[in-house]
């Protein structure tokens, strides 16, 4: 063991994936690719484009590619840094799909059943029921298993997902041996659920057909503030945290996330004002803080070549810290080594 090794304990491992389904939301960067940025410091982070979870619902083949690109832009311009975590794209990286397969035959069809995400998206998509969109959350165990992750930093809808990634674990490690690290969610204590800010009790989604309905990380201000001002609200005119009260609460709590004030701050504040001025100042507050991801987002989409050359450093990378967890996983299972 090396001196470095004897006195610097291993960092914690962390894995998270966002689809490549559109532009990120404010809900997307506050209750997930935000943290990230602050983990990678302080832990060994692998983050990643799903674009094998995209194709559970249909996606146009161009449109796909583009948006993936995309993403990947986003995720460094929302802070990710190349040098400090690997980042990539799940297709590059075959040891996904191939574990996945693994895990679907440790994984129950009672179980999968029970996934309300399977649920909701099956309403949503009643003409395209397909088997990817069922083992869906196989993949994702998949994903994390892959890696042996510690901690998996998710917003709270994940959370029944990676409880599932966690049951794969333990009964494949009952049943072959211990292979696998049982992984624990990350749901960071800032980790705010934000709202449709034209039905604030539905989740702000990226895949809303009300454009008005979420802010965009790549919104213009004059957007931003144009998509506060027409937010629901309610008939009285107090700036107050307080049940019933879902659309300002949630824009409270964007404020909140955006500015580090607490809600009595917030109250305190805006005290004898009315709605026009608060949501004046949540739009403000809101563009000043994207703007930068704005911006950084249009100088890295102008360097492809830089683009191109952290994707294919990050598939490198997690191709080979997945390779020998995967040759153990055939090992265990009794597949003939390959020669
Ligand atoms: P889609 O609408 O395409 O299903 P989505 O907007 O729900 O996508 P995902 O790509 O499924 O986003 O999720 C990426 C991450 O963002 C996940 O960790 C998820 O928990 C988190 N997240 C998504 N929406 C919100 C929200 N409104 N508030 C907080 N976190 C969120
Ligand atoms: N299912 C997640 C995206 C996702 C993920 C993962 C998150 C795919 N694989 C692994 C954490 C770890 C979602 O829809 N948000």
């Amino acid at each position: 063991m090396s001196q470095q090794e004897m006195t610097t304990p291993q960092k914690k491992r962390i894995f998270s994936g966002i689809q490549p389904t559109g532009v990120f939301t404010l809900g997307n960067y506050i209750g997930a690719v935000r943290n990230w940025g602050a983990l990678q410091d302080e832990y060994e982070s692998i983050y990643c484009i799903v674009d094998l979870h995209a194709i559970t619902v249909m996606q146009e083949p161009a449109a796909l590619r583009a948006n993936t690109m995309r993403a990947y832009a986003l995720m460094l311009a929302c802070g990710i840094d190349p040098k400090k975590s690997v980042a990539f794209i799940q297709s590059h990286n075959p040891n996904h799909a191939e574990l996945s397969w693994v895990l679907s035959c440790s994984t129950m069809f009672g179980e999968l059943s029970r996934m309300t995400q399977f649920k909701d998206k099956s309403a949503r998509h009643a003409d395209n029921i397909n088997a990817g969109l069922f083992t869906y959350p196989v993949l994702m165990a998949a994903d994390i298993l892959a890696y042996n992750a510690d901690l998996v930093p998710i917003g709270a809808d994940q959370k029944q997902h990676l409880e599932l990634a966690r049951n794969i674990a333990v009964r494949f490690n009952q049943r072959f041996g211990q292979t696998f690290t049982v992984p624990e969610p990350y749901v960071p204590a800032s980790g705010a659920r934000l709202m449709s800010l034209q039905d604030p009790t539905k989740k702000m989604s990226k895949s809303d057909e009300n454009a008005n309905a979420c802010v965009f990380i790549l919104d213009d201000k004059d957007t931003i503030m144009r998509k506060f001002k027409r937010a629901v609200t309610d008939s009285e005119a107090e700036v107050c945290y307080r049940e019933g009260k879902d659309g300002i609460n949630n824009l409270m709590t964007i404020y909140s996330c955006v500015t580090g004030k607490t809600m009595d701050e917030i109250t305190a504040e805006f005290a004898g004002k009315g709605y026009g001025d608060f949501k004046s100042a949540v739009g403000e507050a809101v563009a000043d803080h994207l703007a930068p991801v704005r911006s950084e987002f249009a100088r890295l989409s102008a360097d492809k070549a830089y683009l191109n050359e952290c994707i294919a450093i990050g598939s490198e990378q997690a191709y080979r810290m997945t390779r020998k967890i995967l040759s153990k996983v055939y090992r265990r299972v009794g597949f003939v080594d390959h020669k």
